[in-house]
């Protein structure tokens, strides 16, 4: 065995004639330290090392964990504004009762974003500030139109569409480029069904208007779009990959524009975009990693999720099915190889509560299993409900009641009754899938002892408890409701209601909120309010309480920002 070597630095000679008693006592003591120090030989100094880092590390989590974030939430800080008070809306009983405090909801925040933001991108409903962070075309005013419509709010209704009328959708600020995506699912998407709604022909030149701007993206050499546009110079910005669900979310709005316009060229340029990606060689059958390169239209990396970047790609082979008059086999067999390959990989229950079904994300090759169910990814019950009915299968709607269940409790069981952006679970090795290390810290923190609290909860709470505003859980709630007619439903949707007039409204809108644990009220607002709040929370909310006819799912197909398309009537020419 090595020795241990001794004294490997010259010692230091400390000079005893220094006047300064302090510093001799320190160079002292530092010289002791170091020829201890150095008496270990070079490795053992080294896993000295690696072990206080990894303590280091340790202490942080943990701090992190108990201190900064601990689970029930941090202690109150000053309120500013006390949150409303449940009686406020406990009186509510009925259905028109519901419909009617939606209704109020939705007229509250068009009327702050209206006096204080109207034509700007979004009002910040705090400082009652606005931004122009989505090209400064009033993407609030344009999602919102058709649930304005919908909720028989003509005058504002009338309102946003002549401004929309006087809109130039090929000219945005300079310098700016538009995000492909988000501009055709909640503005083209947005004007399509404005339109189908009132048949105002100014809404549908609009929506053709962004539909041919946006038509640069798929300038590439395979097809597969660029996620942004520089309309200004009617180009695209040139990218080597973009996401599955940035691709492949944009063939039903253009194919709507198609139907409504008569020309296919919109329908088949997107519908070559599935095309390639339904041939592209997979990790495993029916399961996509989120990124795609454009230039080969290889699938190459990321993670396989049905959350943020994988999520609407699933939900639009479905969708696009029942808005082709179920004609296209092609969206069917796609569906179906993903959702059962989704239930055979991704699908999980939490030890502690065995009710608790989740949908966690895996990595690009399919074989590491990550255990975490993002809001985001609450929009798959609804998914797996429309496609149980559409395609006769019921264990799917089986697992659809248990996938709602977990969304339910996801704001049932927080401190304010808000959604955190995810939660998480243990792991539990099975079903041949390796733990996964993706989640770095987290991985680390879940091997710590469970509390009462998450054995109680069924799941824990990563470090982003925000909630701003999102509908996901909200829109498989509504389709859970309609496609079973159980009423348990419609008390979980206003039960998430009322938390979110209690915590989110603010005198002029409604704010995202930033610790769903904590119950400080207005000192939680992060002054955001997205589009989607007025496009699809409210929306689906308001549909809930009304009768399943109205915008029946039998007529209509919901695009991903909740924008109601008719189902075609022919689906080939
Ligand atoms: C919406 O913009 C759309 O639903 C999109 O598909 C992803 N989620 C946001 C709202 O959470």
């Amino acid at each position: 065995m090595e020795s241990i070597a001794v004294n490997h630095k010259p010692i230091v000679h400390v000079d005893y004639t220094d006047n300064s008693p302090l510093l001799t006592k320190r160079q002292t003591w530092r010289s002791l330290l170091r020829s201890k120090w150095y008496r270990f030989d070079r490795l053992t100094r080294g896993l000295f090392c690696l072990m206080f880092l990894m303590l280091g590390c340790a202490l942080i989590a943990r701090i992190f964990i108990e201190i900064e974030y601990p689970f029930g939430g941090k202690p109150d800080s000053q309120v500013t504004i006390p949150p409303r008070q449940d009686s406020d809306n406990h009186v509510a009983q009925t259905d028109k009762e519901r419909r009617k405090a939606v209704r109020a909801a939705m007229k509250h925040a068009w009327q702050g974003y209206r006096q204080y933001a109207f034509g700007k991108d979004e009002l910040q409903p705090v400082t009652n500030t606005s931004n122009n962070k989505w090209g400064g075309w009033g993407v609030t005013l344009i999602d919102a139109l058709d649930t304005l419509h919908l909720m028989e709010l003509h005058e504002e209704f009338k309102e946003g569409v002549h401004h929309v009328a006087n809109l130039d959708f090929t000219k945005a600020k300079a310098g700016y480029t538009t995000p492909f995506f988000e501009m055709i699912i909640r503005s083209l998407g947005g004007l399509l069904s404005a339109y189908e709604m009132s048949l105002d022909v100014r809404l549908l030149h609009k929506a053709r208007e962004i539909g041919d701007a946006l038509m640069p993206a798929f300038d590439t050499p395979t097809g597969i779009p660029y996620p942004r546009v520089d309309v200004n110079k009617g180009k695209a910005v040139p990218a080597s990959r973009v996401c599955i669900a940035e691709a492949g979310t944009v063939q039903l709005e253009y194919w709507k524009l198609s139907e409504l316009t008569g020309n296919p060229v919109y329908h088949e340029t997107a519908q070559k975009v599935v095309d390639l990606l339904d041939n592209a060689e997979k990790p495993y059958k029916g399961l996509y990693p989120i990124w795609v390169d454009i230039n080969s239209g290889k699938l190459t990396s990321g993670s396989i999720t049905f959350g943020g970047m994988g999520d609407s790609w699933y939900e639009y082979m479905i969708k696009q099915y029942i808005y082709s008059r179920r004609e296209y086999d092609q969206y069917r067999r796609m569906y179906e190889e993903s959702i059962d390959s989704m239930k055979e990989l991704m699908v999980r229950r939490s030890i502690y509560d065995p009710e608790m079904y989740y949908v966690g994300d895996l990595d690009a090759t399919a074989t590491k299993f990550s255990p975490r169910y993002q809001h985001l990814t609450c929009f798959v019950p609804g998914m797996l409900a429309l496609g149980s009915k559409v395609l006769d299968r019921p264990d799917d709607l089986e697992l659809a009641k248990q996938l709602t269940y977990t969304c339910f409790q996801m704001y049932n069981r927080t401190a304010t009754g808000l959604s955190p952006e995810y939660i998480q679970f243990r792991n539990k090795r099975d079903q041949g899938l390796s733990e996964s290390t993706e989640n770095g810290m987290f991985a680390l923190l879940s091997l710590r002892k469970a509390s009462e609290k998450e054995k109680e909860d069924g799941f824990y709470l990563g470090p982003n408890r925000s909630y701003i505003l999102r509908p996901e859980a909200l829109e498989s709630i509504m389709i859970m409701y309609r496609i079973t007619g159980d009423k348990m439903y419609k008390e979980w949707g206003w039960q998430i209601f009322q938390a979110i007039e209690k915590w989110t409204k603010t005198p002029s809108a409604n704010s995202a909120y930033h610790d769903v644990t904590s119950t400080a009220g207005s000192s939680q607002w992060t002054d955001s309010m997205e589009s989607f709040f007025l496009a699809e929370t409210l929306k689906y909310l308001y549909l809930l309480f009304s009768p399943a006819e109205y915008y029946s799912l039998d007529e209509y197909v919901f695009n991903t920002e909740a924008h109601p398309f008719k189902i075609m009537r022919h689906a080939r020419p």
